[in-house]
């Protein structure tokens, strides 16, 4: 099985760090392709959590080679910061291979970032200010820079020049602030360059190269389906793309070595930041989910808003991402309910006034924000289910609840967290 995607199937934080860390153990490399340090995965060993930004959650397995590919972008201070800590922790992060071609996050894109977000008010996305967003915009107006631009000095004097020209202008005019120095940008990316020269490579090579010998790889996303810049909840999503194809276009493999696409769904719906959200709960039932759960953004500390699932989203995660196998988790944090909602469809009003069901995501962002969710209930359980390891010992209302996600889903449910840990899980089939 050597080519193996996983993603998030709804708004992030489904838990694909502790997916990517189980799988880990047995692939040989696993690669970043998307986003940057806005991403948040836990992994949890033993007594030891580890909080993964930028670096992909196989760099907690020790013969696992971790790969930061083209379609991220990578900010090289956090990079150092984030591999100085596990490093402090014991965690050898000298197999990293950072792709040559990646995106480089200047600091101009954080200071932008936040200026950006304060500017739209109440329109605003709610990112993390990370400099996620600017460093893409960068990308795609050709004025980005690379990570092989910051090993020539003139080259990226002239790179960094070209970026700050019209940012400079904007800063000054638009938002009244100093413009940003070139020469002293340039001199801290070029030192951060000297200490990311041996880590960068040509991951794509790399990665082809690996997958021909009969190596396993394992792409990790970061954000999630609903984040995606073309398949998302636009404009409230992220910069890049977060689903399966996402991970051929930002790791330079191709469709036909892909042989399995795993989708992360957590058993209610979270997100964070700004756009709609047709499950959110306003009640105590919600702040409920968020302490159950404990919902708090791992780079940000934001809280997250929490609802039910959400089977619309979940069916359309399927379609756009093909997947083979969904990795269910955070069932254990719906023990003690009475009653579990599902959202199986939703209802909007046409211009006429009148009401429609709709089974499938409407693509119209105006429809979706107005979406309202057409629910079922599924009866709950109490006993606490943290300690099961096989299906059949989970309360008949448990595997019920499991069942009807997957039958709504149109996917196989292959695996189910009932915990933070390694060993909180349930293999299926
Ligand atoms: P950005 O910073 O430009 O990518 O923000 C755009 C939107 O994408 C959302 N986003 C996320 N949503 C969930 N989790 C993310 N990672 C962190 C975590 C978030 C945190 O694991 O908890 O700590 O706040 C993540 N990254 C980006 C973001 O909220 C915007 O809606
Ligand atoms: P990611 O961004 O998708 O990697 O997810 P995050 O790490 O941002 O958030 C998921 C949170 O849920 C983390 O705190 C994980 O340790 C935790 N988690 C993952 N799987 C489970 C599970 O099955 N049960 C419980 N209770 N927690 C889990
Ligand atoms: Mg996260």
């Amino acid at each position: 099985m050597p080519g193996i995607i996983l993603i998030g199937t709804q708004w992030g934080d489904e838990g694909k760090g502790k997916a990517t860390d189980l799988i880990g153990g047995s692939v040989d490399y696993v690669a970043r392709f998307n986003g940057g340090n806005n991403a948040g995965h836990t992994v949890v060993v033993g007594d030891e959590s580890y909080a993964l930004h930028l670096l992909p959650s196989g760099i907690i397995s020790p013969n696992v080679i971790p790969v930061i590919g083209n379609g991220v972008v990578v900010d090289p201070e956090v990079l150092f910061e984030e591999v100085d800590g596990l490093q402090q922790r014991g965690v050898d992060c000298s197999r990293l291979l950072v792709s040559d071609a990646a995106q480089v996050i200047a600091p101009y894109h954080r200071v932008i970032d936040k200026v950006t977000e304060r500017f739209l008010g109440k329109r605003k996305i709610g990112t993390t200010g990370r400099g996620i967003g600017p460093a893409y915009a960068d990308k795609i107006n050709r004025v980005g820079i690379r990570v092989h631009d910051l090993f020539n000095e003139s080259h990226l004097r002239d790179k960094v020049e070209a970026s700050l020209h019209q940012k400079n202008q904007m800063l000054v005019k638009l938002y009244n602030r100093h413009p940003i120095d070139i020469d002293e940008t340039t001199d801290q990316l070029l030192a951060l360059g000297e200490r990311l020269r041996p880590y960068a490579a040509n991951t794509s090579q790399i990665l082809n190269d690996a997958l021909d010998a009969g190596k396993t790889v394992l792409f990790e996303g970061g954000q999630a389906t609903m984040l995606d810049i073309d398949h998302g909840s636009y404009p409230f999503v992220t910069s890049s793309n977060p689903t399966a194809g996402g991970a051929c276009t930002g790791t330079g493999v191709g469709p036909t070595k892909i042989d399995r696409v795993i989708g992360v769904s957590k058993a209610y719906a979270t997100r964070v930041g700004e756009g709609p959200f047709p499950t959110e709960l306003f009640d105590e039932q919600g702040e409920w989910l968020r302490a159950q759960g404990h919902e708090f953004g791992v780079t940000t500390g934001r809280p997250r808003r929490c609802g039910w699932f959400d089977a619309v989203v979940s069916r359309y995660a399927t379609e756009v991402n093909g997947l083979t196998d969904i990795v269910l988790t955070k069932l254990d944090v719906l023990t003690g309910l009475k009653e579990i909602p599902i959202c199986v469809a939703y209802e909007v009003e046409n211009p006429d006034g009148t009401r429609s069901r709709l089974d499938r995501m409407p693509i119209d962002q105006a429809a979706f924000a107005a979406a309202k969710p057409v629910y079922e209930s599924m009866p709950g359980w109490s006993e606490d289910i943290s300690s099961i390891r096989d299906f059949a010992d989970l309360p008949q209302s448990t595997q019920a609840y499991v069942h009807r996600l997957e039958d709504l889903s149109g996917c196989r449910i292959s695996a189910i967290g009932t915990g933070p840990s390694r060993d909180h899980i349930i293999s299926l089939r």
